[in-house]
């Protein structure tokens, strides 16, 4: 299975960690294609060696190859919420991992939109336990 996860970049970087936690539970279940987003050196200033275009081409293409969608969206982010919608478009199936009591309320494009799973978490053990039955429910429809 290959997962596909999304994070903010340009957004704010204060979740990093959490998102490096996250990749390295997803990779128990299969290729982590954007492992880069949980790098805590990618920082605000981008990776320097590549373009905006060349990032935005390979990460469509690491895309619409994906089987599922993992997106930690408590902060907003431009770029995650355009690719949940790209991934919506392509009927891949989403799972966006919320934390309660975050600064920013989520969007109700993602907490209105029936074909996203949209799941509150209280701690990380929360947000594994929630991964850990959306890819099971995954690999169950297949
Ligand atoms: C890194 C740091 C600043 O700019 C970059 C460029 N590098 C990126 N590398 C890989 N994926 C990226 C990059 N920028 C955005 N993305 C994709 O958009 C990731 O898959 C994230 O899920 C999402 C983050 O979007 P923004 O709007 O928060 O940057």
């Amino acid at each position: 299975m290959k997962i596909y996860f999304a994070g903010s970049i340009r957004g704010g970087r204060h979740d990093q960690r959490f998102y490096a936690n996250l990749i390295g539970f997803l990779k128990k279940f299969g290729p982590v294609l954007t492992e880069h987003v949980g790098a805590p050196d990618l920082l605000n200033m981008g990776e320097s060696h590549l373009s905006d275009r060349d990032i935005w081409q390979r990460d469509m293409d690491w895309l619409i190859q994906s089987d599922v969608v993992v997106a930690e969206v408590s902060t907003p982010s431009l770029g995650v919420g355009y690719e949940l919608g790209i991934a919506q478009a392509q009927k891949i199936p989403v799972l966006c991992l919320y934390r309660e009591g975050a600064d920013f309320r989520l969007s109700a494009m993602l907490s209105g939109n029936t074909s996203f799973t949209c799941q509150t978490y209280t701690s990380p053990e929360v947000a594994f336990l929630q991964i850990d039955t959306f890819l099971s429910e995954i690999t169950a429809k297949k």
